[in-house]
């Protein structure tokens, strides 16, 4: 990890302003070191690194792009994602911490809260003082989560929430939750639930093989009582979750380029040192192959980003763009991870190298955010207008 080189094929770093680079050399600095040393450890040991919090708030981890008023960086879109980018280099479980922090606990509280809860809960978040969770997936409803069944009931003075949320990032150890659930009308609305309150659980998800060093879990409500001003106001209905979806999604999008160059990084040095027929496995032609065909993926990923970036910053992009960025970078990364394993050979799946690591991780991040098939009928009903999800 010290020598780790960051491939930038067609010099992106010229696009890059002088800020941009400062925020992405902090984070690569952090990241060497601070989680290269502990990182396979704690996914062999299935433990998250909970250490790393206040780690990830300094370096503008927690609301990267959130206004600093509320404690956020007040960084631009590209920053976020170059911050995203740099910590999935390390590991996608902590960029998840990051991802759920940020886009999915943050962003509903500051788009869709109202004063008193973004001044009682933004700062802390951004602190890492407090940690967040999202509750939106549930055993029955993962692709489609519209059909929801967690509901709350109004009980005049306060609202009663029951149902089950599975599959939770950091929900084992979250101090709140913002869950989405239905109201007497089939309505779906954010609720701030906090740990502590009557009938809320949080039992831990075991046995991963899949991003061992986060902890994920479920949320369960048996008749929690839910005081009214917990009730996020400002946007109801099912694109209230989605929106927050598309600031993560984007995320995700930079941030597996960055275990993308890990692998690709780790097996072009290994390749040049491994000597099989009298020669480093660098010079024969399959090994080539597969290393070119990584440093070309992962240039097309960088330019689709920094573009997206772009239009993020100008609020030009569409979900259906963030969709195919999303869709097209988590399935280059695993065919990166996968090809670079085999250019380590048995080295390949020890954990003395990060690659097998990065390869079981990407197997959550293609199904989480939005499945690889969800997102290309989310391009297909983007260019013929019509729906295929039913
Ligand atoms: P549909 O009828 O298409 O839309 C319902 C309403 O939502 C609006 N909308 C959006 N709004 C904002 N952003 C988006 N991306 C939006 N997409 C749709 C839409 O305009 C409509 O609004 P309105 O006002 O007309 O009601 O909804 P549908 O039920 O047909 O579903 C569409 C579909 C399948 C694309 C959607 O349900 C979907 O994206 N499903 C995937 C579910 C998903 O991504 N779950 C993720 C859970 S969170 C997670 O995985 C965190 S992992 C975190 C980590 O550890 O990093
Ligand atoms: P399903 O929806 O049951 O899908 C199963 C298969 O069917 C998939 O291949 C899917 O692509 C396919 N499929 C479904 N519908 C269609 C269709 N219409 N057409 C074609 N194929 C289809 N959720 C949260 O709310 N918060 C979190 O913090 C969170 N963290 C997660 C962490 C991890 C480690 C994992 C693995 C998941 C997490 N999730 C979280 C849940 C994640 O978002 C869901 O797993 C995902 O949305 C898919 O839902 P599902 O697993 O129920 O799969």
């Amino acid at each position: 990890a010290d020598l780790f080189q960051a491939p930038d094929y067609f010099l992106l770093d010229d696009l890059l302003t002088e800020e941009h680079k400062l925020v992405r050399d902090a984070c690569r600095d952090w990241v060497k070191r601070e989680v290269s040393p502990i990182i396979e450890d704690a996914a062999q040991e299935a433990k998250f690194p909970n250490h790393l919090l206040s780690g990830l708030a300094e370096i503008g981890a927690f609301g990267p792009y959130i206004p600093e008023e509320y404690g956020g960086a007040g960084l631009d879109q590209i920053s976020y994602g170059l911050i995203m980018q740099e910590i999935e280099r390390g590991d996608s479980g902590i960029r998840s911490t990051a991802s759920v922090q940020s886009s999915l606990v943050m962003y509903p509280i500051w788009k869709y809260g109202d004063e008193a809860q973004k001044s009682k809960f933004l700062p802390k978040l951004a602190s890492g003082e407090m940690i967040g969770c999202f509750g939106l997936t549930e055993p029955n409803h993962g692709s489609n989560p519209g059909g929801m069944e967690t509901k709350y009931k109004d009980m005049g003075d306060h609202y009663l929430l029951n149902g089950a949320k599975l599959w939770i990032s950091n929900s084992p150890f979250a101090d709140i939750a913002i869950v989405w659930a239905k109201n007497e009308d089939g309505r779906i609305h954010g609720l701030i639930v906090e740990r502590g309150m009557k009938g809320f659980t949080t039992p831990e998800t075991h046995h991963k093989w899949s991003l061992r060093a986060s902890a994920t879990g479920e949320l369960i409500f048996d008749n929690v009582k839910v005081p009214k001003e917990n009730l996020l106001p400002n946007k109801s209905g099912l694109g209230a979750p989605l929106g927050c979806l598309d600031s993560a999604r984007y995320g995700i999008a930079w941030g597996v380029i960055g275990a993308a160059m890990d692998c690709y990084d780790t097996a072009l040095r290994y390749a040049k040192e491994r000597t099989q027929f009298g020669k480093p496995i660098a010079g024969f032609q399959l090994q080539q192959k597969k290393l070119a065909e990584m440093i070309t993926e992962i240039t097309k990923a960088q330019l689709l980003t920094w573009r997206l970036g772009v239009l993020r910053n100008e609020n030009r992009a569409t979900s259906a763009q963030i969709s195919m960025a999303k869709r097209n970078n988590v399935a280059m990364a695993l065919n990166i991870a996968r090809e670079a394993r085999q250019v380590l050979g048995a080295m390949g799946i020890t954990g003395d190298y990060s690659i097998m690591r990065h390869m079981m991780n990407l197997e959550s991040v293609i199904t989480y955010e939005g499945t690889h098939d969800i997102h290309l009928l989310i391009t297909g009903m983007d260019i013929t207008g019509i729906p295929a999800f039913t």
